[in-house]
């Protein structure tokens, strides 16, 4: 854990995109946004609908289900990715074939309006303006946002075909 002053270090608004496709989806995303919600230093803001969609990558797997997440944190970003791997692991996530299936895969889409290109961590998310199954659940809950360099998310979502999302009922 990096040094920071917590009476100086502002709160900052970040969405995780979180998705599913192994044992029981909707379950798994439930209860990551209780272990999200439950980090120390993390406020949950509110989540968008949960969305079912074909997988993006290998056919061979099961049709995922995606949510956003919106949260407020003091925690620097390569902490908040940590801890986002933590529950990842901690809910059975086995790291195999570059998008292949997962019980549970946890996104920093955006950390404020911070771009960052580490190694480790780059912000935006690489597939963010591209993606429906990110686009409709974020513009869900962020309908006004800007995202520096790729622009309106109402926009973004216009030119982005459903690519069979549909949203589920709650
Ligand atoms: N990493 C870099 N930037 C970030 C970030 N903003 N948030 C690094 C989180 N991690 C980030 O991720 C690989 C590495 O990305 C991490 O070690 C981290 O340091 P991973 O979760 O281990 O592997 P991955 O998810 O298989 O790879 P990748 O390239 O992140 O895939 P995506 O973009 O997450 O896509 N189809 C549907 N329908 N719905 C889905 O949600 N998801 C994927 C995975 C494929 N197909 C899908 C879906
Ligand atoms: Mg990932």
């Amino acid at each position: 854990m990096q040094y920071r002053d917590d009476s100086i270090t502002p709160k900052i608004t970040a969405y995780i995109g979180m998705g599913s496709n192994l044992a029981d989806p909707l379950e798994q995303l439930y209860r990551a946004r209780e272990a999200i919600a439950a980090i120390d230093d993390v406020t949950d803001l509110g989540i968008s609908s949960f969305y079912q969609s074909p997988p993006m990558g290998p056919q061979d797997q099961p049709d995922y289900v995606n949510a956003v997440m919106k949260v407020a944190t003091q925690l620097l970003p390569l902490d908040l990715l940590h801890k986002l791997q933590s529950i990842e692991n901690e809910q059975g996530r086995v790291r195999g074939e570059r998008w292949g299936a997962r019980t549970l895969d946890l996104d920093i889409l955006l950390y404020g309006d911070q771009s960052i290109n580490l190694a480790e961590l780059t912000v935006p998310h690489v597939g963010l303006a591209q993606r429906a199954f990110v686009l409709y659940p974020l513009s869900e809950i962020a309908p006004e946002l800007n995202i520096a360099g790729k622009g309106d998310v109402k926009d973004l979502l216009k030119r982005c075909p459903l690519a069979g999302l549909k949203r589920l009922d709650s």
